[in-house]
């Protein structure tokens, strides 16, 4: 018995038949209206998808299930030294909506662990790449080599009934989630540590493990990647992971290609990709100024000078926040706990003070505050994850969560294939000299 897989099913039962209802009653009312600049803008906050697992506020940011980070700190079971949340609980959450008990927890851990065998041929598609392809690449390439074992693809070919579309999902998103550190530890021991690979060690629960198949060893790295692993992991349907995943599910290709396209959209560096592109900048900008502690004045002095050579300053900025991003909050507010006295967390701190005036007073950039990817780095150097190359890696681990779940609920909810309209400039010149 999988007590997962039952409560998501009543769950799913019970919502589809609201929905339904809903539908029947309130179809045709309004619920937006799009501008112009919006058709030209990115589609930027058009509400045109349901996200079940979060939901995102421009000033308060995410809340999972209605959880803020914070409080998810608080109710989620954690780690075994009680101070970090465990992903494996937030997945729970964001797919029956209940926070697990601590046993319901234990039995999610043990399933993934069971889950966890990632088929040789993954591992020979990884080593027939040069080692210098990017990793996020290598992480893309692995996850697409798995589709061979989709349980919703060989269902399909059956010819599976609609109305079950959502157990073979189930079956995927759990696989596929369970086999993702070993296949992001592989990459990183073959890219950095010349293929010397760490066996999973079951003892341990999904971030102590994947910490341990890096080859981290230390009860705060573990801790690290269990907040880390949970705050990355879903900020509802329309950024462009999520949404990319969405898209590629709604013409029912499996989970394995969903998240393969999710993860393509993440390795941009307006997305994930950003979380490199900051500890990038922050050593160039160490590099140039030729020290490691600059002064306020002289970082202020760097920042203008990326600006005036028309980059812009990773980290900093979102589509939707209009304030510091609570999950750069949480990471500040682990770095003061355990390494407030690290030389590049003082430095990342003091960009926090610096950034935020100067883009405001370029008088377009909507959001001047830092957003998830402007601290990840600094924490991962500390525990002597340097190869920042590889972060992007860790993000897409966590996001697999938020998206696979959602994916689920795409399914169990019978979402149709998406497609929006798209117009041409002609067209939207000819209809305004009709208005
Ligand atoms: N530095 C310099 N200029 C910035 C900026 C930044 N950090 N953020 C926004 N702008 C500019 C932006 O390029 C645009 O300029 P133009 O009109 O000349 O094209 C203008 O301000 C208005 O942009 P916006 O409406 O404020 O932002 P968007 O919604 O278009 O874009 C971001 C949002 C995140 C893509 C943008 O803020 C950015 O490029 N930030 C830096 C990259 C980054 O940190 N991305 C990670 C986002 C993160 F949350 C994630 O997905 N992991």
């Amino acid at each position: 018995m999988d007590p997962l897989k039952t409560k998501f099913n009543e769950k799913a039962t019970a919502l589809r038949t609201e929905i339904r209802a809903m539908l029947k009653e309130h179809g045709n009312k309004k619920f937006d209206e799009v501008t112009l600049k919006q058709i030209y803008g990115g589609a930027r906050g058009i509400k045109t998808m349901i996200w079940e697992t979060s939901q995102l506020d421009p000033i308060e940011g995410i809340r999972f299930r209605g959880y803020s980070i914070p409080e998810l700190r608080e109710v989620l079971p954690k780690g075994p030294d009680g101070k970090e949340p465990r992903p494996e609980g937030l997945f729970w959450l964001m797919l029956v909506g209940e926070i697990p008990t601590e046993q319901e927890v234990k039995w999610l851990t043990e399933q993934w662990l069971t889950r966890s065998h990632v088929p040789e041929h993954t591992f020979k598609v990884l080593d027939s790449l040069p080692v210098n392809t990017h990793p996020m690449t290598q992480f893309s390439l692995a996850i697409a080599s798995m589709q061979t074992e989709s349980c919703f693809a060989r269902r399909y070919d059956e010819g599976i009934d609609k109305a079950d579309y959502w157990d073979p999902t189930y079956e995927d998103t759990m696989n596929l989630i369970a086999r993702l550190p070993r296949i992001a530890a592989y990459i990183y021991r073959r890219t950095y540590h010349n293929g010397d690979h760490i066996s999973p060690d079951v003892s341990q629960d999904w971030s102590g493990n994947f910490a341990h198949m890096l080859g981290i060893e230390g009860d705060d790295f573990k801790n690290l990647m269990r907040l880390y692993l949970t705050i990355h992991a879903d900020h509802e349907g329309g950024n462009a992971s999520a949404h990319a995943t969405h898209l590629v599910g709604s013409t029912l290709s499996d989970a394995y290609y969903s998240l393969a396209g999710g993860m393509n959209a993440l390795a941009g560096p307006l997305h994930g990709l950003a979380n490199q592109e900051v500890i990038r900048w922050i050593f160039k900008m160490l590099d140039a100024l030729g020290t490691k502690s600059p002064s306020k004045e002289q970082i202020a002095d760097y920042v203008n000078s990326t600006l005036s050579s028309g980059q812009v300053i990773p980290g900093y900025g979102h589509a939707v926040l209009r304030q510091p991003d609570p999950r750069f909050m949480a990471q500040k507010r682990f770095a003061e706990e355990y390494i407030k006295d690290d030389e590049v967390v003082k430095v990342v701190w003091k960009i926090f003070d610096v950034v935020p005036p100067i883009l405001e007073s370029l008088g377009k950039v909507k959001n001047p505050w830092p957003n998830v990817d402007a601290h990840s780095g600094a924490l991962l150097v500390h525990y002597g994850l340097k190869e920042y190359s590889f972060y992007t890696v860790l993000f897409g681990v966590s996001r697999a969560l938020g998206v696979l779940s959602a994916l689920c609920w795409s399914r169990a909810l019978g979402f149709p294939l998406e497609r929006p309209k798209s117009v041409t400039t002609e067209w939207v010149k000819s209809t305004l000299a009709k208005m």
